[in-house]
């Protein structure tokens, strides 16, 4: 993919008009682009720049906005591509967005390549409290939990998720955490068992967990 189309997945990403995104995605799609080039070459490399904006005040919210949901439809039309792989289910992955943070492109990826990956995933959604993971966990009994956040005032409840549910379960899942302020200096602070800098790490790094026993 080339700056050139990175530029236009921009100006789509930007654009009012959603069938923009719609007709660059499948333009790729029909050029044989790979679709995981389409999204991490195109899609996010873009976000990123819109982020930059939105950081240095060029743009508002209600544009960081239009550009979420431009997003929300370029991704689901490359989903069934990245997903066409039926492989035999893993294990269980419950995953959520930690309270107070709403942004989920990032976590909803994440639960998108875990389900390609053969995971039976379970998406608590948005802005989770604690207790809710602490009732998924005991409800569902998964072999990994996986956090996410995105701001560097919501990450800190990470750490509050992780004991709460190693105080309550005497098996606890193997629990993995993301997001954009997330490092693997952080988590190995908060005791994580993983981090992943992006949904394609996010799903090596459970691999390697399964393989070492899952819980
Ligand atoms: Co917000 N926002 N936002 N925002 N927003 C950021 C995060 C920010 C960095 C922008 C900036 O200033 N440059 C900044 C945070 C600053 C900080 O904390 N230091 C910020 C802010 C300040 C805010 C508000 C406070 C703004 C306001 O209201 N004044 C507000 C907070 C709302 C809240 O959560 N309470 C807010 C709101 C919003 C919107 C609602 C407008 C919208 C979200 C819409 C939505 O998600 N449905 C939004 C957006 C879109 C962004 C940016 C521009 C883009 C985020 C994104 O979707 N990236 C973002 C800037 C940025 O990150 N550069 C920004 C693309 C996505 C694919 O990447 O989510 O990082 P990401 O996910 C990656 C990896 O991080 C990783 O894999 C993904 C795929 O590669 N990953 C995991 C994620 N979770 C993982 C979990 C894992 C493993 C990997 O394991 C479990």
């Amino acid at each position: 993919m080339t700056l050139e189309s990175i530029k236009l997945f921009y100006e789509a990403l930007k654009n009012t008009d959603l069938s923009v995104i719609e007709r660059l995605v499948k333009k790729c799609l029909d050029e044989q682009v790979p679709p995981i080039d389409i999204l991490n070459k195109g899609l996010i490399q873009a976000m990123g720049i819109i982020g930059q904006e939105f950081k240095a005040g060029q743009i508002w919210v209600p544009e960081v906005l239009l550009a979420a949901r431009n997003m929300h439809a370029g991704i689901n039309l490359i989903k069934p591509h990245l997903l066409k792989d039926k492989v035999p289910s893993k294990g269980k992955f419950v995953i959520g967005t930690v309270k107070g943070d709403i942004h989920d492109i990032g976590k909803n990826l994440v639960s998108m390549m875990m389900t390609g990956a053969g995971y039976q995933v379970i998406d608590l959604g948005i802005d989770v409290p604690r207790e809710s993971f602490l009732r998924a966990v005991a409800d569902e009994k998964p072999q990994l939990l996986g956090l996410s956040a995105l701001l560097t005032t919501t990450m800190l409840e990470m750490r509050e998720v992780l004991i709460s549910i190693r105080e309550t379960f005497p098996d606890p899942p193997k629990i993995i955490v993301g997001g954009a302020p997330v490092t693997q200096k952080f988590a190995e602070e908060i005791g994580a068992d993983g981090y992943g800098e992006d949904a394609i790490a996010a799903v090596e790094l459970s691999n390697r967990l399964i393989s070492q026993g899952g819980k």
